[in-house]
């Protein structure tokens, strides 16, 4: 007897570890050449073809390399400037099948930088550079891909640049919004999220109508630090923002309603600070440092938690400055891969796979560490006979967190068996 117990013991742990947390497992890395100083690494982004083979895309000391992720083969590199930043910013984003890359140095291909990339996976092709009214430099840009837009933080730092990009080899520069500083930008259906550094805001613009921009809110974070980047959920009801000063918090916020938008939940990691911050479902992937990359599950987005985690800087978690560590993060590949871009060149691919949300905890009915088809049956007895239940089961049993239990929680744990 004694002997049965314990094999079923270890079978349900097995089974519990294979449905519960995420699965982060380094794919490969390559180093790449820094400046001698540690620097020469910024910020990466993906591509995938059309054949379905995903294909990064970071910035390095020299340009831009794609990095076919399946076997970790350069592809090619495109030449970038490399003058006047000890940071080498370069900042890279994709719309149909071509790369837009920005970058805080001048010379060489200085500009916007427009790069083909249908002849992926076999090479790729730099078309022109774009700049406008002597604006070459920028330290971020977002393109709206349902508008076809390009939202390019000015090299002044003082608001964004609105260009169309319908004709994606003949960008044009259609209009400006001011804003008094500005660090990062996101687009998306129009809309335009905006990280204001130590202006200590971020702010929510609506351009619909590119000649008339239209500010829907500005929120002031209180005890801010440098206000770094901003993304929005997928369902656009949260935004999550980042704070490149020690200690302060990456922060999620409700703003379902624009008059009443407030924290609901932070993170922090080991080294006390983060860089970006990017969210896809019910998690933000986060590139943060010395402590390296992390995903974190806000499937509550009041009780945040640390889903997986990747070291790229084993050196130490020292908070920064000095800077160190990863810089970049991208998730939105087709197979399963999540790319990490550090500052001293390093490039890494993980292998990704989401686990249930929230750990085992929210779906787990019947308290027994496995979510499963045990637990529909538990909570249908619960819906059908309305049980008594303890506090714990009450909890776990309000699947989607709206304070009743009902049949709506059937069919989102029902769900979520079906998603993992
Ligand atoms: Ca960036
Ligand atoms: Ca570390
Ligand atoms: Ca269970
Ligand atoms: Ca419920």
């Amino acid at each position: 007897m004694f002997r049965l117990v314990v094999i079923i013991f270890i079978v349900n742990t097995f089974i519990a570890k294979a449905n519960a947390g995420d699965t982060f497992i380094l794919h490969g890395q390559i180093q790449f050449s820094d400046d001698g100083m540690g620097y020469g690494g910024s910020d990466v982004w993906g591509y995938t073809t059309s054949e379905g083979e995903d294909v990064a895309i970071m910035g390095i000391l020299e340009g831009v390399v794609f990095i076919r992720a399946e076997d970790i083969a350069i592809i090619d590199t495109v030449l970038g400037p490399m003058g006047g930043d000890p940071y080498y910013h370069r900042d890279i984003k994709t719309f149909d099948h071509y790369a837009y890359v920005v970058s805080e140095n001048t010379g060489t291909n200085e500009g916007l930088q427009i790069i083909d990339l249908s002849g992926l996976p076999e090479s790729v092709e730099l078309v022109d550079t774009y700049s406008y009214n002597n604006h070459v430099r920028s330290h971020n840009m977002s393109i709206d891909t349902a508008t076809g837009f390009a939202y390019i933080c000015a090299q002044t730092y003082e608001g964004f640049r609105v260009v169309d990009i319908n004709d994606p080899e003949n960008p044009s520069d259609v209009n400006f919004v001011y804003t008094e500083t500005i660090h990062d930008v996101f687009a998306q259906n129009d809309l335009v999220y905006v990280a204001e550094g130590w202006r200590g805001t971020f702010s929510i613009y609506d351009l619909s109508d590119k000649s008339n921009p239209a500010l829907l809110a500005r929120v002031s974070i209180p005890n801010n630090g440098y206000v770094h980047n901003i993304w929005p959920s997928d369902d656009g009801n949260f935004v999550v923002t980042t704070e490149e000063s020690v200690p302060k918090t990456v922060k999620i916020w409700s703003i379902e309603d624009l008059d009443n938008i407030h924290v609901v939940g932070e993170y922090l990691g080991d080294n006390l600070v983060a860089h970006n911050a990017q969210v896809l479902g019910t998690r933000i992937f986060l590139s943060h440092y010395t402590y390296g990359m992390v995903i974190v599950d806000y499937s509550d987005p009041f009780d945040p938690i640390e889903a997986a985690h990747f070291d790229t800087y084993p050196q130490h978690d020292e908070p920064s400055p000095p800077w160190h560590g990863n810089w970049g993060i991208f998730q939105y590949t087709e197979n399963g891969y999540v790319y990490g871009s550090d500052l001293n060149g390093l490039f890494t691919v993980m292998i990704y796979q989401k686990g249930l949300d929230h750990g085992v905890l929210y779906g787990d009915v019947n308290e027994d560490q496995i979510v499963n088809a045990m637990d529909v049956a538990f909570l249908v007895n619960v819906v059908l006979k309305d049980q008594n239940l303890t506090e714990t089961q009450w909890i776990r049993s309000d699947v989607n967190f709206d304070d009743t239990i009902d049949i709506f929680d059937i069919f989102h744990l029902t769900d979520l068996i079906s998603e993992n």
